[in-house]
């Protein structure tokens, strides 16, 4: 599986086979012969990262040395993927890698399999940073991604027998990580606890304990820019690690606390999706890495000058909160400019406005993140009186702009009452030049809704980028079949730099051969991913079924519940004989998905996929018609297998809840149609592929709303509808629990009392468009064209567009210039 097409080093096979003989001798120790897959993967990493060392280094001296404002992409999360392929396709030595790999008598795919995913990150967030980075890198703009080198990424997901998700750790880091290197001479201190006193008329913080920040330094290589950024992730260590004294009384596990107390603050990824648990050391995470970077930044741009001219900090920098999470990196930056660099507040204050713009990524009010005042002062005693004073400044600056006086209330970043608390997406929206969502729908009812009165105070301030996704990795690496038959079919590989020449395509969806080899290569990937899931999960797979696939994070609002009701309800109507097996298009439901471990309806609606899936798939009435698998541990890699081999994309979240979505777009690019509804980029999606190749159902926005005002009565969709009702009480009778009937109740309850997302109320609509999607499926001709005007119609919701979008309306800046 070579990539043909990859952009050329001028080293040859046989030159790179040499580097990593050379690694294997010099880094490693072992002798081709001794050296097993694992070996040859770091000492193949190691060479890759010999060669962009060159690009790194310019690049960072261009960007100090140059006029080019960079950019500083603040994020608790960047769930990267594997990175050997991505490096080879990026450096240009993907056909060397192959031919090396085989004279050194290895199975390339064993050396890419050592490779273990780093998971440093939940869901879309984490993976839009990824995209983001890469783009950057691409677009040859300066850049840094920031975070934090958690040493457990998202936990690793296991089902036990009864179905239900079991959480163990994930332990990417204990084996070697030849991609990041730690540099420990570029460590920053961090402070946390202690009072703040008053000295010679100024406010001094005297912290209690601090940790030592590790940057570990990731190289984020561009596509055939020749520019490669920095991904700087920190780690934390303790200064005093070990107690001696106490040690030496025989006291072991006493000795080693002060190291265990730092270092948890970089030990793990917060597995929460969407929803916010008030954890200290959640808090402390968010301080640790906002402080590292912010000092990483000045360090970067000033040097060690003592009195460097900070009002140009912003001109040299622009950073992007993305989300909530590092919005502590305000109050933190306002008090480095003053305590430690002595500035009056109104500069301060004007240099930090202009620094930081804040991205939101959410509708779910209990995902905007809000600190209780008592937990900052406790923690950040200095940061709690500058939020104090930033909130008196803007109560005075509503007073000037307002006479609404139950708005600036409302508004209020320090809430009033007993137990204050900081609500950190109102921060962000003053503090921040910008506030952006991530979809054209989302960035509207921000406006409307969310962040309704920031927008009418600071209209200006408000803009749209809807997300991307890099083609790069989730087409050319993810789908080398389409990519080669994209590449025939445009007479050049340029989509890939710019993904609007899809277009293109778009007369190829006329012509019955094209549509035929495209019809292959689907048919191609599934077998693919069947291979896959039979070495991976041992599951048959049946490549001529449908495949039929819903991968994200396990939530409410995102309704799988939805689908695993239509599921039952299809089952339900064979097992009646009201539907004969033969009549329905046979179909693999695939489900991907990881459920917070402590969110309760989430894992129960795991437990009940999983036992829908024992039951169907061991029923003779509909083998062959009807399966259900559920592959654990949904991660990158499995994204990259699953999402070339499916033929129809789930997108069912309740409409005005999805802020975006980005597993749509990378449907779409690969030549999957949607069934979804009006909700988060599916609007744009369907406005670009065209009414006619999206499957659009369910209420609208404004319907929800109505409903919710009007009150909703979920049992009466219930009583409404005879296949919901057979399906719901099919998971009542026990049939899915060996005859228990307490087994769901409580989300059975859930469904007939509440149902909040209001997957009832669309059951009937989602039904319909179901078997509009069964009749079109069996016409694959017509099918096949319409997954090409698809694809076609997608390049839009390249993460390059999503960066050029960000320079424009917000960063205010570009590339670095090339050299003629
Ligand atoms: C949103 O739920 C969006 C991604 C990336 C998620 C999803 O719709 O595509 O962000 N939000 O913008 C999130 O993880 C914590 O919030």
């Amino acid at each position: 599986m070579t990539e043909l097409t990859a952009p050329k080093s001028s080293v040859t096979a046989a030159q790179f086979a040499d580097e990593i003989r050379n690694e294997l001798k010099y880094t490693q120790g072992v002798t081709p012969e001794q050296a097993k897959p694992a070996d040859v993967y770091v000492a193949t990493a190691t060479a890759v990262r010999k060669h962009l060392m060159d690009s790194w280094m310019k690049t960072q001296q261009d960007m100090i040395n140059g006029n080019t404002k960079a950019v500083g992409y603040l994020s608790a999360e960047f769930l990267m993927g594997k990175q050997l392929r991505n490096a080879l396709l990026n450096s240009g030595l993907t056909d060397q890698f192959y031919a090396a790999v085989k004279e050194l008598g290895f199975d390339a795919q064993e050396v890419i399999d050592a490779e273990y995913e780093p998971g440093l990150g939940n869901g879309g967030l984490g993976r839009l940073a990824a995209c983001f980075i890469d783009s950057l890198a691409s677009l040859g703009v300066p850049a840094f991604g920031y975070g934090i080198q958690y040493r457990y990424g998202i936990f690793r997901q296991e089902f036990d027998e009864d179905g239900r998700q079991v959480e163990r750790p994930d332990y990417w880091l204990t084996n070697e990580d030849p991609w990041g290197h730690i540099d420990y001479a570029r460590d920053q201190r961090v402070n946390f606890g202690g009072e703040v006193v008053e000295e010679d008329g100024k406010r001094v913080w005297k912290p209690a304990w601090a940790v030592r920040a590790i940057p570990v330094d990731y190289m984020v290589p561009g596509y055939e820019s020749g520019r490669v950024n920095t991904l700087r992730l920190w780690q934390a260590r303790a200064y005093d690690e070990f107690d001696l004294l106490t040690f030496n009384k025989s006291e072991y596990l006493d000795a080693v606390k002060p190291q265990v107390e730092a270092e948890n603050i970089s030990k793990i990824l917060y597995p929460e999706d969407s929803t916010e648990v008030g954890k200290e050391l959640r808090l402390e995470q968010q301080y640790f890495f906002a402080s590292a970077s912010l000092h990483d930044a000045i360090r970067v741009f000033y040097g060690d000058a003592e009195k460097p001219d900070l009002t140009t900090f912003p001109d040299k920098i622009t950073f992007q909160l993305n989300d909530t999470h590092p919005v502590i990196g305000i109050p933190e930056l306002m008090r480095i400019l003053i305590d430690e660099y002595g500035y009056d507040w109104d500069t301060a204050w004007d240099i930090t406005t202009k620094t930081f713009n804040y991205t939101c990524h959410t509708l779910l009010p209990e995902a905007l993140e809000v600190w209780p005042a008592s937990l900052i002062g406790k923690l950040l005693p200095r940061h709690l009186e500058i939020i104090e004073k930033i909130n008196d400044q803007f109560m005075h600056e509503l007073a000037d702009r307002t006479d609404d006086e139950a708005k600036i209330e409302r508004m209020r970043i320090l809430t009033a009452g007993e137990n204050p608390s900081v609500r950190m997406a109102y921060l962000a929206s003053y503090a921040g030049s910008h506030v952006n969502g991530v979809a054209e729908l989302h960035s509207q009812l921000l406006k409307d809704v969310t962040l309704r009165d920031f927008s009418d105070i600071y209209p200006a301030k408000f803009t749209n980028v809807t997300n991307g996704v890099t083609p790069r990795r989730f087409m050319k690496l993810a789908n080398p079949g389409l990519s080669a038959l994209i590449t025939e079919g445009l007479g050049t590989d340029k989509w890939l730099e710019d993904l609007e020449l899809l277009k293109n395509l778009e007369p190829l969806a006329g012509d019955d051969e094209f549509v035929k080899k495209f019809a292959k290569v689907k048919y191609d990937n599934k077998v693919r991913f069947a291979d896959f899931a039979k070495s991976e999960y041992d599951f048959d797979l049946d490549p001529t079924t449908m495949f039929d696939t819903m991968i994200k994070r396990l939530h409410e609002y995102k309704r799988q519940a939805l689908k695993i009701l239509e599921v039952i309800a299809t089952y339900a109507d064979i097992k009646s004989g009201k539907v004969k097996a033969e009549d329905i298009t046979p179909r693999t439901v695939i489900f991907g998905a990881k459920a917070a471990p402590g969110y309760y309806l989430a894992k129960m609606t795991i437990q009940l996929i999983n036992n829908v899936s024992k039951v169907i798939n061991n029923d003779p009435d509909v083998m062959g018609k009807l399966k259900v698998v559920f592959p654990w541990n949904y991660n990158i890699r499995v994204a990259q297998m699953l999402i070339p081999a499916t033929e129809l994309d789930e997108q069912i979240s309740q409409a005005g809840k999805e802020a975006s979505g980005t597993s749509n777009m990378k449907f779409a690019l690969n030549g999957a149609l949607t069934v979804g509804t009006l909700d988060g980029a599916n609007v744009e999606i369907r406005e670009r592929v065209g009414a006619d190749n999206f499957f659009l159902f369910g209420m609208t926005v404004d319907e929800v709303e109505k409903m919710y005002a009007d009150g909703y009565d979920p049992a009466k969709y219930y009583e409404g509808d005879p296949r919901l009702k057979a399906a719901i009480d099919m998971v009542a009778d026990g049939t899915f629990s060996n005859g228990d009937k307490d087994a769901y109740a409580p989300l059975v309850s859930d469904w007939l009392t509440k149902d909040w997302f209001m997957t009832l109320a669309d059951f009937t609509a989602y039904h319909e468009i179901q078997s509009q999607i069964e009749t079109l499926y069996g016409d694959q001709l017509e099918w096949n064209r319409k997954a090409i005007i698809n694809v076609a119609n997608s390049g839009y919701f390249s993460s390059d567009r999503s960066i050029e979008d960000y320079l424009d309306r917000v960063w205010m800046t570009g590339p670095l210039p090339t050299e003629k």
